[in-house]
């Protein structure tokens, strides 16, 4: 099958990154995409990407000076988690994942997901990648992957936190949001609506955010700079709830495909401290995946 027209595939020859990331790094936000031969894609997802497979993936933590990976199941491969429980099969204990569940699937496959390595589930709430789900599903399934001792992951747009948050607080599990709960970059960090999602992590304790994608917002583009008080904001007021990913392959990007190596130069500016980057990048994802 063809990609999707326009469909940018990742960056083919990443820099390599100045900063250093402390031993044991995770990069604990990214995906593996077929290869389709093996894993074909889901007959009802909204894009079909370019295989992005777990050998390159291993290669790029390698190359990048992280240790493991957090591999979260992308909209493409819908409900069918095998190619990244593959590859969680394949890293060597090195690898965590997060996958996409409907409230259809069995107590066993969850078991084996579970000892596969997944430790939490996905609601992605972005209309162009994924069709609804009613909240009393979400509730069932939320209650079953506590029993596990699984968090969930929520993927959503910052203009619908106010109509999604009683729900999003009414979940029983530690939450973590994707990508700084995606803000508008032109409206500035102390903007109502950002604020918002700041007094959300002040006020729920169980709540933890992705400080990723600074290329999916920034206006300015390469090494996004204009993004920068966003993930720093997070990082300083939040440093024992914050993670940090490469976002890898990175599916749906409009103009360009981001260097991975300027993505890890990005992490010296959010986390400006040694101890700031420890938290972020090894002693918290260590704790929500590793322990
Ligand atoms: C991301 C972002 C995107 C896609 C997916 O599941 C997905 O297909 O996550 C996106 O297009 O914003 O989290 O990598």
């Amino acid at each position: 099958m063809p990609m999707s027209p326009g469909y940018i595939p990742f960056h083919p020859n990443p820099s390599k990154p100045h900063f250093k990331p402390p031993a044991g790094a995770v990069d604990a936000h990214c995906h593996v995409f077929g290869p389709e031969a093996k894993f074909p894609y889901a007959p009802e997802r909204k894009y079909t990407p370019c295989d992005a497979p777990k050998e390159k993936l291993f290669a790029l933590r390698d190359f990048l000076g992280f240790d493991k990976n957090v591999i979260v199941q992308a909209s493409c491969h819908s409900k069918d988690n095998c190619a990244m429980v593959d590859a969680l099969q394949a890293a060597n204990g090195k690898a965590k994942g997060v996958a996409f569940v409907g409230e259809e699937v069995a107590d066993d496959e969850l078991k084996r997901m579970h000892d596969a390595g997944v430790r939490g589930v996905r609601f992605n709430f972005i209309k162009r990648l994924v069709d609804f789900t009613p909240r009393d599903v979400l509730n069932r399934i939320a209650a079953r992957v506590q029993r596990l001792g699984w968090h969930i992951v929520i993927y959503f747009e910052m203009p619908d936190l106010p109509e999604l948050e009683n729900f999003f607080t009414g979940l029983p599990t530690t939450i973590v949001v994707d990508h700084m709960g995606t803000p508008d970059v032109k409206k500035g960090v102390d903007h109502p609506e950002n604020q918002r999602f700041h007094r959300l992590m002040e006020t729920h304790r169980n709540f933890w955010v992705k400080v990723t994608c600074p290329e999916r917002m920034s206006l300015a583009g390469p090494p996004y700079d204009d993004v920068v008080p966003f993930g720093r904001a997070l990082v300083e007021r939040f440093p024992d709830r914050v993670i940090w990913g490469t976002d890898w392959p990175h599916p749906n990007m409009k103009k360009q495909a981001p260097d991975d190596g300027v993505l890890v130069d990005y992490i010296a500016k959010i986390a400006p401290s040694t101890a700031l980057q420890q938290a972020l990048l090894v002693d918290n994802p260590m704790r929500l995946y590793w322990s």
